[in-house]
């Protein structure tokens, strides 16, 4: 397990961090021991609160069912923003960092107070009430943030799409939650390249016809087509507005969000957040993990599209009245220096991103990174999938010059915030582990018969009990919720992660067990991709897996099947990436179509998944057991026909 890349102790300016060893040992235990007192304690410490809970947590795993400070009443904008006004109105709260690099701009606490209830006054006179949904299409400016404040602050749910997402998908998830509402931008700018946002809404708004408004910002100045029964430019509808909105007093477990991800079966699930939980944990996770102390620049280089925008560079920090980097560019753009002259420029303390940066950064040399300075770096973070020990003491010696400490958060969209961390005080760092569970997290690894494994050893990675921020429902069915986390296992959250656990406790994740890719930190379903590539009229099958990419972690691979009498060729090849693009995004673009005239099969017709992924990943020797195969020469004939990547 790794033993050959060594341990990096915890470095003498982290023996003050907030939590050291033997705080974390001793708060870890009596959080498992006594949740009620632990969480009832950082909840009062963490947040403001209109009114107390009555009962802490009140769970029921086999029901898919968590409730998480009954009672309890809160308004997660003004714990965000208002609370923090008597001591902070002149802190930045935002740094905004454009896409070109003359382009920023900081937003005081009393500033962030004043656009959000504007954007919070202008929804309301559009009819907007608590409980309504809205949906956010947006580049990465400060009125993504503004946009899910300002629902918060008046209790609507918002579902923030990926603005990479093309019309078919913003379509999909529009209608899935019934959004009336969609905020977005005349277009996008990234990596010099403009991205046409509001061409793609009125694609997808075509079919929604209950979407009665939809507000869009100015950010290039694009000439747009325009409805004028339905289109509102943001800043005539929101610069009118007062700054002053009272927040609404929300239950702790109203809906906060939904937000969609991937699963192995069926369109994407949304999964919903409420609101007390989610906020506190996603908070007290923001202090510990990132060491976050007074004062200090935090920049996490995720789109708000995704789960890690909203709890790490929202609702997190915010809450803890942190000074939050929002970065609209992408981190090789001007070129690759791009991430250490943007920590220069603003002085960031603390760095987050995903191994795909890593290695795609690491892929270009040193030079552009030691040619910058990067003296205020005091800690790095990695999420969104496994990290190769190797680009792990890249980012250690390279970027962070072996004085910052690498926290690997491990967690995911359905949990809300960390779940496994190391924290930068307490633990000793293992190159590629993520180390430890987070306060409250009970985790198990469980064998193939659902036997919980003692010790070292690897399996199904899954959690024992209720954490605030975990998933509540999928939206519109809880039946699929429960199908899906609470089925494999009874009694148990299954993550879908497969992790091993060595000697000294560490968790290394290795990744899904299930049919979910994670290509460039992007969850995918399988079955999504595939869904895309038959709806081609000459294709017959498709079946889809992962394969091991330098840089992306895990690229596609599609085997495809042409229907009788359709000959393969490369017009062909690039329609079915298009039919991708079109369905789903940029990010789902296949790296590799192998024309299979064949797939393999059992004798009941199912596709023999294992197999195709051993072909995939070039692994020709182990590829087990064929003989149940309908016809063992079809994967003969795969093997000689694989495409070189
Ligand atoms: C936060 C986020 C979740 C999946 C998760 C796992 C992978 C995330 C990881 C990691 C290894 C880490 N993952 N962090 N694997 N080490 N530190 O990424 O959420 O988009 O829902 O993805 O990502 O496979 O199950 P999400």
């Amino acid at each position: 397990m790794h033993h050959e890349f060594p341990v990096h102790p915890v470095p003498a300016n982290f023996r003050d961090a907030h939590i050291n060893a033997e705080q974390y040992r001793s708060m870890y235990q009596r959080s498992i021991e006594d949740p009620d007192g632990f969480w009832g304690e950082l909840a009062g410490e963490f947040l403001s609160w209109d009114q107390p809970w009555t009962r802490v947590v009140d769970y029921d795993f086999t029901k898919g069912e968590a409730n998480w400070f009954d009672g309890g009443k809160l308004n997660v904008s003004y714990n965000c923003i208002d609370r923090h006004l008597p001591e902070r109105a002149d802190q930045t709260a935002l740094i905004w960092e454009g896409d070109d690099p003359g382009d920023s701009m900081h937003i005081t606490y009393a500033e962030l107070k004043d656009h959000v209830c504007r954007l919070a006054n202008a929804l309301k006179a559009r009819g907007v009430k608590s409980g309504d949904r809205v949906c956010i299409y947006m580049p990465m400016i400060p009125e993504a943030s503004y946009a899910m404040l300002a629902c918060a602050r008046i209790g609507a749910v918002h579902s923030v799409v990926f603005g990479g997402f093309s019309p078919e998908a913003l379509k999909d998830r529009i209608l899935d939650s019934d959004c009336q509402v969609l905020i977005t931008a005349d277009e996008g700018v990234r990596g010099g390249k403009k991205v046409p946002l509001k061409v793609n809404a009125d694609k997808a708004l075509d079919a929604c016809p209950d979407v009665h408004t939809c507000l869009v910002v100015r950010r290039t100045g694009a000439d747009v087509a325009w409805n004028g029964e339905r289109d509102y430019w943001y800043d005539e509808l929101v610069g009118g507005q007062s700054t002053d909105c009272a927040p609404e007093s929300m239950d702790a477990e109203a809906p906060l969000f939904i937000l969609y991800t991937s699963g192995s079966t069926g369109k994407p699930k949304g999964v919903l957040h409420t609101t007390g939980g989610y906020l506190l944990q996603s908070a007290v996770t923001f202090k510990y993990t990132f060491d976050y102390r007074e004062g200090e620049v935090y920049w996490c280089t995720a789109d708000v599209g995704w789960i890690t925008g909203h709890s790490y560079i929202v609702y997190g920090p915010l809450a803890c009245g942190a000074t939050s980097l929002m970065f609209e560019g992408v981190p090789t753009y001007p070129n690759y220096s791009r991430c250490w002259d943007v920590v220069d420029k603003h002085g960031v303390n603390i760095f987050y991103t995903a191994p795909t940066a890593i290695r795609a950064l690491h892929s270009e040399g040193d030079e552009p990174v030691t040619s910058t300075s990067r003296a205020s770096l005091r800690l790095l973070g990695t999420v969104g999938e496994p990290i190769n020990p190797e680009a792990w003491e890249w980012y250690y010696k390279v970027v962070g010059e072996s004085r910052c400490p690498i926290v690997d958060t491990w967690w995911q969209t359905e949990t809300g915030a960390h779940m496994i961390t190391p924290l930068p005080g307490a633990t000793d760092l293992k190159p590629g582990s993520a180390s430890f569970p987070m306060f409250g997290v009970d985790v198990a690894l469980l064998d193939e018969s659902g036997k919980e494994i003692e010790g070292p050893g690897a399996g199904y990675l899954v959690v024992k009990a209720s954490w605030p921020s975990q998933i509540r429902t999928v939206y519109g069915d809880h039946q699929r919720m429960i199908d899906t986390y609470f089925s494999n296992y009874k009694g148990y959250y299954f993550t879908g992660d497969g992790a091993s656990r060595d000697a000294d406790g560490y968790y290394w994740i290795t990744g899904r067990v299930d049919d979910v890719l994670n290509v460039s930190g992007h969850r995918m379903g399988t079955a999504e991709v595939e869904s895309a590539l038959v709806l081609h009229e000459d294709v017959a099958e498709a079946a889809v897996v992962g394969y091991p990419h330098d840089i992306k972690g895990q690229g596609i691979y599609a085997y495809v099947t042409l229907m009788h009498g359709h000959a393969p060729s490369d017009d062909l090849r690039k329609e079915l990436i298009a039919l991708c693009v079109e369905e789903i995004g940029p990010i789902a673009k296949p790296d590799i179509i192998q024309w299979a005239p064949d797939l393999p099969k059992t004798r009941s017709g199912k596709i023999m998944r294992r197999i195709l992924r051993k072909i995939a990943e070039n692994e020709l020797g182990s590829l087990g057991d064929t003989s149940t195969l309908a016809d063992p020469s079809v994967v003969d004939k795969l093997i000689a026909d694989r495409p070189q990547p």
